[in-house]
């Protein structure tokens, strides 16, 4: 069986169980503590970063795009790249959108402060990001809401991993409670839509000790 080190609040590991869940793969979870850097896991991760997925064979991919083009190219089924060279044009772009400017400018601002930081022991929540990271959201959350009132999903008709990688990101944040989601209906209509797929049920069940989700968290109908 496949299996995949993560974190749980991590949108990098987020984006690859959902992408596996959808692709109906069967996969093992492991937590990795990757702050105490383990000889064996950085021996599949040089980088010491999940997520990572280690294959039958023992092979080790790491980075969760590298992630999402293999798991496109061994399970094609259902598609989540988009169906011509300009839809998967599109799908990376926005991947790319969420995992590095939605990132940079909110995710690593609010989870990255308040909860990675501590299990990372990088020091004190900086308040500066935190201030940061909330006033860059709501562009971020128009930006939803303008392309899914032109789309039925985020790169066009199909849903695909563009959806998948901004809602792994924003699921850390409502984990946290942080996503003015009734300031934004049309962001907060598509989000709803994701939730109630089976393979992001298994994040909605997440729960780490000492940090508890709002209720609205695992609720479909928030
Ligand atoms: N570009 C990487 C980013 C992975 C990443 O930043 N992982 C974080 C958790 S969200 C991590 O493992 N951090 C541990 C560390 O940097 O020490 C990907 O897409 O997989």
């Amino acid at each position: 069986m496949l299996a995949l080190y993560h974190l749980i609040l991590s949108p990098f590991c987020r984006k690859v169980r959902v992408i596996l869940g959808e692709k109906g793969v069967t996969f093992e979870l492991v937590a990795e503590k990757v702050w105490r850097r383990r000889p064996e896991f950085l021996a599949l991760n040089p980088a010491a970063q999940v997520p990572v997925l280690v294959l039958d064979d023992g092979t080790a991919i790491a980075e969760s795009s590298a992630i999402l083009e293999y798991l496109e190219e061994t399970y094609p089924q259902p598609n989540l790249m988009g169906g011509d060279p300009r839809g998967r044009a599109e799908v990376r772009r926005l991947v790319a959108w969420f995992d590095l400017k939605f990132y940079r400018e909110v995710t690593r601002n609010l989870t990255g402060e308040k909860v990675q930081k501590r299990f990372l022991g990088r020091g004190e929540p900086s308040s500066e990001a935190i201030r940061a990271g909330h006033a860059n959201l709501p562009v971020h959350l128009e930006y939803i809401a303008w392309l899914t009132e032109r789309r039925n999903w985020l790169a066009g008709d199909l849903f695909s991993a563009a959806d998948i990688a901004a809602a792994a990101h924003l699921s850390t944040l409502d984990y946290i409670g942080d996503v003015p989601w009734d300031k934004f209906p049309p962001a907060k209509d598509w989000y709803a839509r994701i939730k109630s797929r089976p393979s992001f049920r298994a994040l909605l069940a997440d729960h780490i000790p000492g940090l508890s989700p709002p209720r609205h968290y695992a609720d479909l109908d928030f």
